[in-house]
C-alpha cells in the first residue's frame, strides 16, 4: 500500500464532477491507498478526487476511538433518502487543513453503494456517519464544505490556502 498525497483546495480536480466507476477491479488498489492516507492523516474520510482521482469512491471510517475500526469503501455511493431533520456539525477537510467551520445538514442519509466486489449495500447513517458521508459525496460532485459558507467566509478561507500552498511550494 502507499500513502497518497493530498491536494489542498484551490485545484481543479477538486472541483470536478467525479466519473462513475465502471471497472471496479480497477479502483481496488486506489482503496487500499486512500484507507492508508485517511488512517496516516489522520481523518474520518477521504474521497477520491482529494489524491487526485476523480471517480466516484470515497472510504471513511467514524467509529470512536474505544471501537473497534469499521473501514468502508463506498464506490458509486448515492443518496437514496434524506431526514427533513437537520444536524449542524463542525467539518474540517484534509484538502484545507487547519480549517474548522459549522455546516448544516440532513441529520440522517440513507446512502447506497457498491464494495470492492461489486456487491449492492443499503445503510442508513446518523451523527458524525451522516456529516462524513454527505461531505465525501460532495467531493464526488465538485464541492467543499466551504462551499456551504457565507461568500466571504470562502473567499477568506481560499487566500489562506493559496498563502499555504505558495509557503510549501
Ligand atoms: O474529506 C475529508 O477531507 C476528510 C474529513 C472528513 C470530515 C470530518 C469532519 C466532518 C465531516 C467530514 C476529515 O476527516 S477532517 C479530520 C477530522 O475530522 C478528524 C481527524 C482525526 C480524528 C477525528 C476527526
Ligand atoms: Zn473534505
Amino acid at each position: 500500500m502507499t500513502l497518497r498525497r493530498i491536494l489542498i483546495h484551490p485545484d481543479p480536480r477538486l472541483q470536478t464532477r467525479c466519473a462513475p466507476v465502471t471497472d471496479i477491479a480497477a479502483v481496488r488498489r486506489l482503496a487500499e491507498d486512500m484507507l492508508e492516507t485517511m488512517y496516516d492523516a489522520p481523518g474520518v474520510g477521504l474521497a477520491a478526487p482529494q489524491v487526485g482521482e476523480t471517480v466516484r469512491l470515497f472510504v471513511m471510517d467514524c467509529s470512536p476511538r474505544e471501537a473497534p475500526p469499521r473501514p468502508l469503501v463506498l464506490v458509486n455511493p448515492r443518496v437514496t433518502w434524506a431526514s427533513e431533520e437537520t444536524n449542524t456539525h463542525e467539518e474540517g477537510c484534509l484538502s484545507i487543513p487547519d480549517v474548522y467551520e459549522e455546516v448544516t445538514r440532513p441529520a440522517r442519509v440513507r446512502v447506497a453503494w457498491q464494495d470492492l466486489d461489486g456487491g449492492a449495500h443499503e445503510e442508513l447513517f446518523e451523527g458524525l456517519w451522516a456529516t462524513c458521508a454527505q461531505h465525501e459525496i460532495d467531493h464526488l460532485d465538485g464541492r467543499l464544505f466551504i462551499d456551504h459558507l457565507s461568500p466571504l467566509k470562502r473567499r477568506l478561507i481560499t487566500a489562506k490556502m493559496k498563502k499555504l500552498k505558495r509557503m510549501r511550494a
